[in-house]
């Protein structure tokens, strides 16, 4: 999978360096390229933003920048006759993100990551976009940050260690919290006593039926108290 990944703060990126996903850029599976939106500039100042019309607080960012960028990454691209890349836009008012999403966009051949910052990018950006691709307003959560970077990040994560060949054991995917619907049971390993605190006998029991059995009910009792909400037996979804 081809991500490219345009921001105003490359060096945010650095990270994707280290750990699982450094070893997937590595051997080839994963193809990450960050760039950097003021390259896409012509103006001496470098600008990217400029007051939103119809007044109000803070800065949007300008449209040409953008669509310089957008150009330059779809031109970049060998095999683009017959796919065209996929858009997202990390953005609070998006879509919810979930493991489904990721799980969608992990199929997908390329990714274009456009990460906003102040008070988002002009709105004809995306229409522009979506005459090169499709085109995904996507939100982690209900909660503000201050740009789409760390977004943009937490989604690559998501979507890159469900690429085959990026996890090691392809098992360890299935049993985790949000594939099968419900959280994961809990994890305990050596010592059996720690601090005067036991582990659950059933673990050391060696019988694997009351094993599983033990651990899906930890599964219920853990998503009815903590996120009912994924049970659809709560009011959450009631606005
Ligand atoms: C972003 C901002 C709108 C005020 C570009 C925030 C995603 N789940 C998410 N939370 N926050 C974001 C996100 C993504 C992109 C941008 N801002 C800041 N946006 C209103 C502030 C700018």
């Amino acid at each position: 999978m081809r991500v490219d990944v345009v921001t105003i703060f490359p060096s945010f990126f650095d990270v994707l360096e280290v750990s699982l996903l450094g070893k997937a850029r590595a051997s080839g599976i994963l193809d990450v390229r960050v760039h950097d939106l003021r390259d896409f500039t012509t103006d001496r100042h470098r600008t990217i933003d400029d007051t939103p019309y119809g007044g109000g607080a803070g800065m949007v960012m300008k449209p040409e920048p953008w669509g310089q960028a957008l150009d330059a990454l779809v031109a970049d691209d060998e095999a683009n006759e017959e796919t065209r890349p996929t858009f997202i836009f990390p953005s609070p008012a998006g879509e919810r993100f979930t493991q489904a999403t990721a799980r969608e966009l992990a199929g997908h051949r390329r990714l274009v990551f456009g990460c906003g910052r102040y008070e988002g990018i002009d709105e004809r950006v995306f229409d522009y976009a979506e005459t090169l691709g499709e085109v995904r307003l996507l939100s982690l959560g209900d909660y503000v940050l201050n740009g789409g970077e760390v977004a943009a990040m937490a989604m690559i994560e998501a979507i890159g260690r469900l690429i085959p060949g990026v996890v090691g054991n392809p098992e360890s995917l299935v049993e985790e919290s949000h594939e099968s619907g419900l959280l994961e049971y809990p994890s305990y390993t050596k010592p059996a006593v720690w601090r005067g605190r036991e582990v659950p006998p059933v673990l050391l029991s060696g019988h694997h039926g009351h094993v599983a059995q033990w651990r899906h009910e930890q599964q219920l009792d853990r998503t009815r108290s903590r996120r009912p909400d994924l049970l659809g037996d709560d009011e959450s979804s009631v606005v």
